[in-house]
């Protein structure tokens, strides 16, 4: 993914990448602490080190160019992760983090619960319905070789979501069509709404199905930067014939030790107490990464 006009020839490393996923974190839990309503804090956290090694690395993306017509899409089919998205988009430069803070999930703000591509310029697709983004990215990724343009469409989808049909289809549609442009990440936090996902559905064999599918399969743990950065320095070009999905295993609630793969943190809010509590359990990870 190198040599585009739009990635930095200075892109940042491995540990540059951890301390802005870090900042990301605590910027979910500040904001999880000052806004009055649920945040989906699990799914955010379970997906911060995804978001960051895309939008800060993999993503060539500009925000003082955001209609730049060779840029690369970015669509997050797990919606209701949205804030995750404004916040990383913000480090990135595209928002203001007090901004994201001072209207978040008000009526009329820019920055809703799920997004919404016309509010916010820069967002690229309206979601928050799962199942529609793989749906939508595929529709994205084959306008794109029809009028032989050569960048990337990116779907961020949660595991649970793809348990509905849509997904299927539409891995079915972008084999057949052999869009090699487009790139499905998956949030396997292992958990849904209310529940863990193999109770629900099973999944298993998962890389297996995506394979039978005809897919290019890639499997990293998701919160290992050095792997998000291989998996997407290993992406095909955007002319294979093959789309590709990278399936990143992640913890939901990720960072914060009262909020990993407990269920009653898929959405919440957390008052000055909690949010202390959380912002020392963020921080004591860092200091044993450090040790
Ligand atoms: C079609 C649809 N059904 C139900 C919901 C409500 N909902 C929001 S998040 C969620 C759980 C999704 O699980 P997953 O895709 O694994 O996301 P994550 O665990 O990463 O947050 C559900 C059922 C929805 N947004 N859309």
């Amino acid at each position: 993914m190198s040599g585009h006009p739009l990635l930095a020839a200075e892109r940042p490393s491995v540990v540059q990448l951890e301390d802005l996923a870090f900042e990301l974190r605590s910027k979910l839990l500040h904001l999880c602490g000052s806004y009055e309503g649920a945040v989906h804090i699990g799914g955010d956290l379970s997906a911060a080190d995804i978001f960051t090694a895309l939008f800060q690395y993999g993503l060539r993306v500009d925000p003082s160019d955001i209609s730049n017509p060779s840029r690369d899409r970015f669509v997050l089919s797990k919606g209701h992760a949205a804030v995750c998205m404004y916040i990383t988009m913000a480090i990135r430069g595209f928002f203001s983090f007090d901004e994201i803070v001072a209207t978040y999930g008000q009526l009329d703000s820019a920055y809703g619960m799920h997004p919404c591509k016309v509010q916010l310029p820069g967002v690229e697709c309206s979601t928050g319905s799962l199942g529609h983004g793989l749906p939508l990215a595929v529709g994205m990724a084959l306008s794109a070789r029809h009028r032989g343009e050569t960048h990337r469409v990116v779907c961020l989808m949660g595991d649970g979501e793809t348990g509905e049909g849509s997904v299927w289809e539409a891995a079915m549609a972008a084999r057949s069509n052999e869009l090699g442009n487009l790139v499905a990440f998956i949030d396997r936090n292992r958990q849904l709404m209310t529940s863990f996902a193999e109770e629900r559905v099973v999944f298993e064999p998962y890389p297996d199905k995506w394979r039978a599918f005809g897919w290019n399969v890639l499997e990293v743990d998701g919160h290992d930067m050095a792997q998000l950065v291989g998996a997407i320095d290993a992406l095909p070009t955007t002319t294979d014939n093959r789309p590709t999905v990278v399936i990143c295993d992640t913890v939901k609630g990720k960072g914060v030790d009262f909020m990993e793969r407990n269920l009653a943190w898929h959405a919440g809010s957390l008052g000055v107490a909690d949010l202390e509590r959380a912002i020392a359990a963020l921080s004591s990870t860092r200091v044993e990464e450090n040790a």
